[in-house]
């Protein structure tokens, strides 16, 4: 293991434009459940097509907004771990850092992270079936309803979070600025994504020019594509490729 961590750190050490694409993975060690891991994912023991698609929300908005709620309860007590602490280290010490992320949990951001797009949304924003958007939960307080009704004038329409659902677009512009880094990167570092939900999963394939690197304590569908894969979990890999680098 020592070999490859110190592989990983002198092809970090040597990058120039350098993309880190994240999943789950990366914020399970500050407490936050991931999706697809048997039994403990939250598709293990939740419907995601009752709770992450618009059908299913308009089905059932009460249980959506709830599943939602709490959810964002979890991110707000959690904190970043080694894991965000280093990547965000990453951009101090690199001449170009972009972080892709999958997550909603804005964790890279309070880690320190400056550059991170975020495919899937954020938990913490909202917006209406109208589609006014970014609305905080202050713009939501003192409302009775369940969910909230959109507070811009004569508007009324339901409030959901403003995360991507299975079957919506994701934002044209997110997602070209991350298939524009993705195909100047030089290293692309993946960590903590099982590489099954599309686009996100194809970054990858744009990085025609980069060494590609995983950080993963299982292998994912992105493991074939990796010069170097690093089983085990991000908080305690990434804080060692770091102490390893020049
Ligand atoms: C650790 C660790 C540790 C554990 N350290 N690692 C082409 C082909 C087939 C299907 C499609 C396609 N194009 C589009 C689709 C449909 C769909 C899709 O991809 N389906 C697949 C599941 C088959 N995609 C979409 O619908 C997307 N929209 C779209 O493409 O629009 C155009 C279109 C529409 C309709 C048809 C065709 C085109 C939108 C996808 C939205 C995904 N939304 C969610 C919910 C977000 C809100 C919320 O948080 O609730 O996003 S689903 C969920 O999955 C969430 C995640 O961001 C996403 C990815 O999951 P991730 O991050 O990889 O987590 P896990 O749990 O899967 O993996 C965790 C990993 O961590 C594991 O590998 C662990 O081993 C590892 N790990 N501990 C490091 N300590």
């Amino acid at each position: 293991m020592q070999d490859l961590i110190q592989q990983v750190a002198d092809i970090l050490t040597d990058a120039q434009r350098l993309v880190v694409l994240t999943g789950a993975g990366i914020s399970k060690e500050s407490g936050i459940p991931t999706f697809r891991e048997a039994q403990q994912g939250l598709w293990a023991r939740h419907d995601p097509q009752r709770l992450a698609t618009l059908q299913g929300f308009l089905a059932n908005p009460k249980l959506v907004w709830d599943w939602y709620q709490f959810r964002l309860g979890l991110v707000e007590q959690a904190q970043p771990n080694p894991g965000h602490t280093a990547i965000a280290e990453l951009e101090r010490r690199l001449p170009h850092v972009a972080v892709i992320t999958q997550n909603v949990d804005g964790l890279h951001a309070r880690a320190g992270s400056r550059q991170v797009l975020e495919l899937h949304g954020n938990i913490h924003r909202f917006k209406c079936l109208r589609n006014h958007s970014n609305l905080s939960m202050a713009d939501l307080a003192g409302q009775e309803a369940t969910p909230p009704l959109c507070p811009h004038p004569g508007c009324q329409a339901l409030v959901r979070p403003d995360v991507v659902w299975f079957g919506e677009n994701l934002s044209y512009s997110v997602l070209n600025r991350a298939v524009a880094a993705s195909e100047a990167c030089d290293v692309m570092l993946i960590v903590g994504t099982s590489g099954v939900v599309q686009p996100a999963a194809s970054l990858p394939y744009n990085a025609r020019r980069a060494r590609i690197i995983e950080i993963n304590p299982e292998e994912s569908e992105l493991t074939d594509l990796a010069q170097v894969y690093l089983a085990g979990p991000a908080g305690e890999m990434l804080p060692q490729v770091l102490a390893a680098m020049r």
